[in-house]
């Protein structure tokens, strides 16, 4: 089935008691059981819903894989997957990641003896040497979190491959409708659906998804034992934005294209980061191995700072302020004080993540209003 398709009907079928298209909300914490142990294959809603399934499933069939785990936030989801390490072991990281990722790892993990390098990702050789024999994981954003940074995924898993490393992709930002880490060859795949694949600012999720039994195993244990699930409510809400995934994704790029386009024809901007542009360090890998570049877009004013960046924040009218990304509202963020404000100054400077950087999620509104909304915040700095 095609990736359209899917959006629409992955996960379920009509219901087949009522015949609803849509399935059923199982408002419920627990299932009664014919005898102990006997029951229909749900026995506590921390371990299974019905709700859950579904969704699981439908996130599960759009990423092309088989296993499919839900979370009460995108960093639920993280942290389930750290937690099949022991201490001792080492993770090769992506150095531009989503500030809270970055804080889990140094601030959470790290104390409990997991060892973390943090590189460019942007050679084989680079990969390679920092690789050490306790390395256990490696851990990559592509596009990245704010600076749109772009990862090879394939030479990142040939790498992994040889080297027994699991190698898990953060796919947010570019969603499954334009990338598929599994078909890359990565071990899991990770979501925060508060983003794209909620797709309306409405519910915080996270989600992975694997082909690995062994590894869905382990997910699974952790999934349940922590506890970190999101509720029926959630799950329906989510599986409901997942339908109209394609069409939303669809839009968001063409008007992240064309907001690229005004943004670097601008007088006032200095600098624009979006892998569609011909320009971008990234371009070549992104066009290899995504199916569009994604309604992410940051940039620079040609007077850099933070007051400047302020400024601009305070101009706009669509673009609201906000945390969060990939709803169908734009949205604008100052990442250096807002979303990856944990990360230290000097480490998120090495990181390209400048107090000036602005970052855009550019909404399925009409790409004209955006860019004249644009045009005036610029025009008011
Ligand atoms: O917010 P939560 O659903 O827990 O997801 C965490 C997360 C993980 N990975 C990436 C790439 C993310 O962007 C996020 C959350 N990001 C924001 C809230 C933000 O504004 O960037």
């Amino acid at each position: 089935m095609k990736k359209s398709t899917l959006c629409v009907h992955a996960g379920h079928e009509p219901e087949p008691v009522t015949g609803a298209v849509m399935p059923p909300v199982f408002f419920t914490s627990t299932y009664v059981q014919q005898a102990p142990g006997e029951h229909q294959g749900y026995d506590y809603s921390r371990a299974g819903n019905p709700s859950r399934t579904v969704l699981e499933k439908a996130m599960a069939e759009l990423e092309g894989g088989k296993h499919g785990f839900c979370f009460s936030s995108g960093m639920g989801a993280v942290d389930c997957v750290l937690k099949t390490l022991s201490t001792g072991d080492h993770v090769v990281a992506m150095n531009d990641l989503y500030g809270g990722t970055y804080r889990l790892f140094r601030q959470s993990y790290e104390k409990l003896g997991i060892g973390f390098s943090f590189i460019s990702c942007s050679s084989a050789s680079e990969i390679e040497a920092a690789i050490q024999p306790s390395t256990r994981l490696m851990w990559i954003e592509t596009p990245t979190n704010p600076t749109l940074k772009v990862v090879d995924i394939e030479l990142c898993a040939q790498i992994c491959q040889r080297h027994g490393i699991v190698l898990v992709v953060d796919n947010t930002f570019a969603s499954p409708m334009l990338q598929n880490p599994l078909a890359l060859g990565a071990n899991i795949v990770m979501h925060s659906m508060t983003k794209y694949l909620g797709g309306h600012s409405d519910l915080i999720m996270g989600g992975l998804v694997s082909n690995d039994d062994k590894l869905a195993e382990a997910l699974f244990f952790n999934q349940k034992s922590t506890g970190a699930t999101p509720g029926p409510m959630d799950c329906y809400l989510a599986l409901r934005g997942m339908k109209t995934l394609h069409l939303r994704m669809k839009a968001h790029v063409e008007n992240a294209g064309q907001v690229a386009q005004f943004l670097l024809s601008h007088p006032k901007v200095a600098k624009v980061y979006y892998p569609g542009l011909s320009e971008h360090p990234g371009h070549q890998i992104a066009a290899k191995q995504m199916k569009g570049f994604g309604g992410m877009v940051s940039f620079e004013l040609k007077n850099n700072s933070e007051q400047m960046a302020s400024m601009f924040l305070s101009n706009t009218r669509l673009f609201v302020l906000a945390e969060s990304l990939g709803g169908v509202e734009s949205l604008a963020s100052h990442p250096a004080s807002m979303t990856h404000a944990s990360i230290p100054r000097e480490v998120r400077l090495a990181n390209g993540i400048s107090d000036g950087l602005i970052r855009l999620s550019v909404g399925v509104e009409d790409a004209e209003d955006l860019l004249e909304d644009l045009n005036s915040a610029l025009e008011n700095c």
